[in-house]
């Protein structure tokens, strides 16, 4: 019941993006816009594995504009860092293990002088042979943890069955944010410290430069205004960067910034984990997926960082959507002479979803079957809903979302018309792809499933809204406003999110594992909640009405729900309750509940609840060059009932295509001494707006609202990135059109890789023809 002249709240609505004219004017602060005093510049190592490590700095030391150079035997406090194992030396110390591993600062007034004097050190050390691969780590007994194993069933039960066995390889992928790593930090009175972070983690930042200076961590707040892009690399990794720049700040007294160029960035931090996963895959006569055997390897690094959870991530998503009901999986971590890879969206569970896939596309081949019909005979349904840890899969939205997407796109006529094309044309083959995707939302480490919001009410009836999550282009801050807006009845205009900090918000989680808005949306509603508390009684009393009479909040207005012309604006109740003496400040609290895991196990519920959506993709490809366009691509993705449908959309659409990068067009290349050659846009290409599927249709499942999640809404930063495996069926289907033979696709599938695989199918064909001929 609210009167016509009331504006609606804003929940559930089209939103811009909060910083969009910001971003767009040139408005909006990056860190780097910061000014500071002094600059960093980040002494590299040019060798993956060496000991006897010894640096003199003398003569560098003395040379103009340089007013320190830090070395790990300067650090005053704990020199060891790292989100979970803290295992990672912040500088090298007498043993270097990765090319490009941070070993020595330059604190300078410019960019130019720190250079030339870094030019100017004299670096001693003992090189020996690196491990790169994950083979040379099987080989050499090298990894950061022990198997971690999930079971059930009995494999040798499905021994006689049909089996695809191989080897599947994803490849690493770098974040390639458009905002390189960043931090200043300064000097506050009292052997205070503040540090400015482009990072997804403040509270981590401030934790590990408290505890590297030796301090303790009420001395130190960070804050994030906003980060151009994070994707992961800037959950656990941000924080080396904050700690230089606080370092600078301890052995120079002037604030201090630490921003890394490209080519810094790229050689120094970690990317998405390479796996290497060896499967064996069983289908009944059914063409049901009865059996999966898969051992799974993933390349670490020099440090464990988040590897162990990214590991446990995709032994949890090697199932994807399918009822699997006899399985062994196995994981482990290969510790390599390599930068120590870290979060990427999806975390590991777009390396396990592409090995059941390529299980399920070599199988179709092999028999001559339509994919999408064999993953829909598959999906978790009402009957066979347990995932291989144990946790239920309720109400399986897998078919509706099948269904309406296989009809919207004319998926079967489409599969008709591009065989029947594949079969006339010679240098241009077609394909189409369908993939789905199941993802569990949660942190896989349990208990960073927390977070808190502060929100302040000023006596004009205007807001600051705190909470936990940073804001990295995701809308994260937008759909807070919402939230905030909504509680309160106001609109949008009248909140202003705060930047980030560890002074509003103490102890947050990362904000990752797509987590941002169901956790923080929590904690402002919340918030929100305990502040109307507040705020009612006193309503009522000015709109004299009885205590048990029903007040609302609306479009700025306070009113009585029987009767709406009976109101006051939300300012005015904010004055009075000034007046009043009514606290206008309130903090929320919230975590997920019900989440447990048992590793030792492998059983558990270790998410609150699954994202669905599915995508088909189709591709033009040339036989004579390898090259190929995405000519259209189809999704339809479940985030339940959206908060912010439009930023939702740009988030399907950014995450697939951050996907088709990661499986066609990127590729880090190392030469054999473990240096990285492709460490620059020149070389290291990220999909551009040619890369783009020419017709891209994103929808938003309807009637999709979820229970037990902030508005109905559902996480949605992470889970479409899997969509873009549809590029890789849809790349085979082409390629299996010339002989219909099984695929040696490799990844990422760029050019060369297409055509190598187009030539080996040549080859079938032609053996063939020959032994007609003979
Ligand atoms: N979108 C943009 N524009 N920039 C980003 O860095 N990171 C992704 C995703 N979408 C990212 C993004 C990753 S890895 C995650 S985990 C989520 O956003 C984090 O934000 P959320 O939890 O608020 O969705
Ligand atoms: N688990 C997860 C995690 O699923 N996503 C994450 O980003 C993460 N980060 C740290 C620890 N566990
Ligand atoms: Mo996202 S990889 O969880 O930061």
């Amino acid at each position: 019941m609210k009167s016509p002249s009331i504006p609606a709240s804003p929940m559930h609505k089209a939103h811009k993006h909060e910083s969009a004219f910001r971003h767009t004017s040139g408005d909006a602060q990056y860190v780097d816009d910061i000014r500071a005093d002094l600059i960093t510049h980040v002494v590299l190592s040019e060798v993956a594995r060496a000991t006897n490590l010894v640096i003199d700095t003398s003569r560098a030391s003395s040379m103009v504009g340089v007013h320190a150079i830090i070395t790990a035997a300067d650090i005053p406090g704990d020199p060891l860092v790292g989100p979970i194992m803290h295992d990672e030396p912040i500088l090298a110390d007498g043993d270097i293990l990765y090319h490009g591993q941070a070993i020595a600062l330059v604190i300078a007034e410019s960019y130019e002088e720190a250079r030339l004097a870094a030019s100017q050190l004299n670096i001693q050390y003992e090189t020996h042979t690196a491990i790169l691969s994950i083979q040379d780590a099987i080989d050499a007994n090298s990894f950061h943890n022990r198997p971690h194993r999930i079971a059930r069933g009995d494999l040798l039960s499905v021994e006689d069955q049909t089996c695809v066995e191989g080897i599947c390889q994803t490849p690493a992928q770098d974040h390639f944010y458009l905002e390189t790593q960043a931090a200043v930090a300064r000097p506050v009175e009292g052997g205070c410290y503040e540090i400015l972070s482009s990072t997804q983690h403040p509270t981590e930042v401030q934790k590990m430069v408290a505890h590297v200076l030796g301090i303790s961590s009420n001395r130190v707040v960070c804050s994030v205004p906003r980060m151009g892009g994070g994707f992961g690399g800037k959950e656990s990794q941000a924080t080396q960067i904050g700690v230089f720049a606080a370092l600078g700040v301890w052995f120079t007294g002037c604030s201090v910034k630490c921003w890394l160029d490209r080519d810094t960035d790229m050689k120094l931090t970690g990317k998405r984990h390479p796996f290497q996963s060896f499967y064996r895959a069983y289908f009944d006569s059914n063409h049901h997926l009865v059996g999966f055997d898969v051992e799974i390897f993933s390349n670490g690094g020099w440090t464990s960082d988040l590897s162990i959870p990214v590991m446990d991530r995709a032994l949890f998503h090697l199932d994807n959507a399918y009822h699997i009901p006899n399985l062994n999986f196995v994981g482990r971590v290969c510790k390599t002479n390599l930068p120590s890879n870290t979060a990427f969206r999806g975390f590991g569970g777009p390396q396990g979803v592409v090995v059941v896939e390529e299980a399920i596309n070599r199988y179709c081949e092999r028999l001559s079957l339509d994919p999408l019909i064999v993953r829909k005979i598959n999906y978790y349904r009402n009957e066979n809903n347990r995932t291989p840890y144990g946790q239920e899969v309720p109400a399986p939205r897998l078919d509706r979302i099948h269904d309406m997407l296989a009809t919207s796109s004319s998926y079967q006529q489409r599969r008709e018309a591009i065989d029947a094309w594949n079969k006339t044309a010679r240098h241009t083959k077609r394909g189409i792809g369908y993939q789905c995707v199941k993802f569990g939302i949660s942190f896989t480490k349990a208990l960073l499933n927390q977070a808190g919001a502060l929100v302040q009410i000023y006596t004009d009836g205007s807001i600051q809204l705190n909470h936990s999550g940073t804001e990295m282009g995701q809308g994260l801050h937008t759909k807070m406003m919402a939230v905030c807006a909504h509680e309160l009845g106001v609109s949008m205009d009248a909140v202003r999110v705060m930047n980030t900090a560890t002074d509003k918000v103490p102890n947050t989680s990362p904000t990752a594992a797509s987590s941002g808005s169901d956790l923080n949306g929590q904690a402002v509603r919340i918030a929100c909640a305990t502040l109307i508390d507040r705020l009612k009684p006193l309503a009522r009393r000015i709109l004299n009405v009885q205590p048990q009479e029903d007040i609302q909040f609306c479009g700025g207005f306070v009113f009585v729900s029987r009767s709406p012309e009976q109101r006051i604006p939300f300012s005015q109740l904010c004055t009075q309750a000034w007046v009043e003496q009514i606290s206008l400040s309130a903090t929320g609290y919230y975590r997920t509940p019900g989440i447990a895991y048992d590793e030792e196990k492998g059983r558990g519920t270790p998410f609150f609840y699954f994202a669905y959506g599915a995508a088909i993709t189709e591709v033009e490809l040339s036989t004579l060059t390898g090259e190929y366009r995405i000519m259209r691509t189809d999704i339809l993705h479940d985030v339940g009932d959206s908060m912010s449908p439009d930023i939702d959309k740009g988030q399907v659409e950014g995450a697939y295509v951050q996907g088709v990068g990661w499986l066609s067009g990127e590729e880090l290349l190392y030469n054999p001494q473990g240096r990285l050659l492709t460490y620059a846009p020149s070389t290291y290409k990220i999909p551009s707006s040619g890369d783009v599927p020419l017709d891209f249709r994103v929808q938003l499942l309807p009637k999709a609202e979820a229970k037990g999640v902030i508005h109905g809404s559902k996480a949605v930063g992470e889970p479409p990135f899997m969509l873009s495996i549809s590029l890789v069926t849809a790349l085979r289907h082409a390629i299996s059109s010339i002989a219909n033979k099984e695929v040696q696709l490799r990844l990422p599938a760029t050019s060369e890789a297409v055509l190598r695989a187009v030539y080996s199918q040549r080859m079938v064909l032609e053996e063939e023809q020959d032994l007609i001929r003979f």
